[in-house]
């Protein structure tokens, strides 16, 4: 299956099929960063601006925005963010909000094809968000999610995503423009959390044959050395055949991983593009 998502004038990206994988810059967020939280509560869209360049010349392929900092108005400050980013790099964008007003006022100003993100098997996100993003033509992130929280059990994880899909499917919304999130938790919670995402990861690879999302970091929330542990899992997942990662390109350790990745399971002849960083100089 392929997925397409746009921006008009831009970039197009394909995810899926034998592709690699496709990286999604996760800086725009306020989540842990006080500057950029200020900086949004205020209006002020400098660190949006500076992240998108940076993460565009990282080689992000999509940029997610989320402007969720507490007492925000996020129906007005997501559409400023996605126009500051549509403005300043020619990247399709995720659309990352639990505010389904917020979304739909961000797809209302969005000029191309963007990512929903996202959807999850809870009936009032399913009945608001489905019609929202058949309109105008969306590709959604389905979070393995209901009622019930998170499962950890991976079948159960497979059966919300079988039930958004169907969802999905009624309103005449294809299986190629559903992304799956297999859900990533805080390994330093639960001991189990990163294993479980992976046969979740792999049960909905072999089972649906849809293709799949993960925000890499959650793994590593509260945790020392975080880039480290992020990298490794990033690494495992890719081998698991990962088709998009919720991550910080500009991140060395984690740029590293995704070139080696890359080089390692064939998608980098000669290995042109991990010589190039280091001539670049991005030595270590
Ligand atoms: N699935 C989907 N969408 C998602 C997530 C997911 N969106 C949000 C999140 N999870 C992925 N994005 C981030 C962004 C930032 C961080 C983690 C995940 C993060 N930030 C640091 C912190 O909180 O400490 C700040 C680091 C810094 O200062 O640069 O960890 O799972 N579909």
């Amino acid at each position: 299956l392929e997925t397409i998502v746009t921006k008009t004038g831009g970039k197009r990206s394909l995810i899926g099929g034998e592709r690699p994988l496709t990286v999604i810059g996760e800086k725009i967020n306020p989540t842990g960063k006080r500057r950029l939280s200020e900086e949004l509560l205020a209006g002020d869209f400098s660190t949006v601006r500076e992240y998108a360049i940076a993460q565009a010349e990282a080689g992000a392929d999509i940029l997610d925005v989320n402007v969720g900092v507490p007492g925000i108005q996020e129906e007005r400050v997501l559409p400023q963010a996605v126009k500051v980013i549509m403005d300043a790099v020619d990247l399709p964008i995720s659309i990352d909000s639990a505010n389904p007003r917020a979304i739909e006022a961000a797809l209302k100003v969005y000029q191309g094809r963007p990512i929903v993100n996202s959807v999850t098997g809870e009936e009032k996100s399913l009945e608001i968000l489905l019609p929202m993003v058949k309109e105008h033509d969306a590709v959604l992130i389905a979070l393995t999610y209901d009622e019930e929280g998170p499962s950890n059990d991976p079948h159960k994880r497979l059966a919300v995503a079988q039930k958004i899909l169907e969802r999905a499917g009624e309103l005449g919304i294809g299986e190629e423009d559903v992304i799956v999130d297999c859900l990533v938790r805080p390994v330093g919670v639960d001991r189990d959390a990163a294993r479980l995402t992976l046969e979740t990861l792999r049960l909905i690879k072999q089972k649906l044959g849809v293709n799949t999302v993960l925000g890499i970091s959650n793994v590593s929330f509260g945790l020392p050395d975080r880039i480290w542990l992020n990298s490794v899992f990033l690494a495992m997942a890719i081998a698991r055949g990962l088709n998009c990662a919720i991550t910080d390109p500009t991140a060395p350790g984690i740029k590293k991983t995704l070139l080696a990745a890359e080089l390692l399971l064939g998608h980098d002849e000669f290995a042109t593009k991990w010589i190039q960083y280091y001539r670049k100089g991005n030595v270590r």
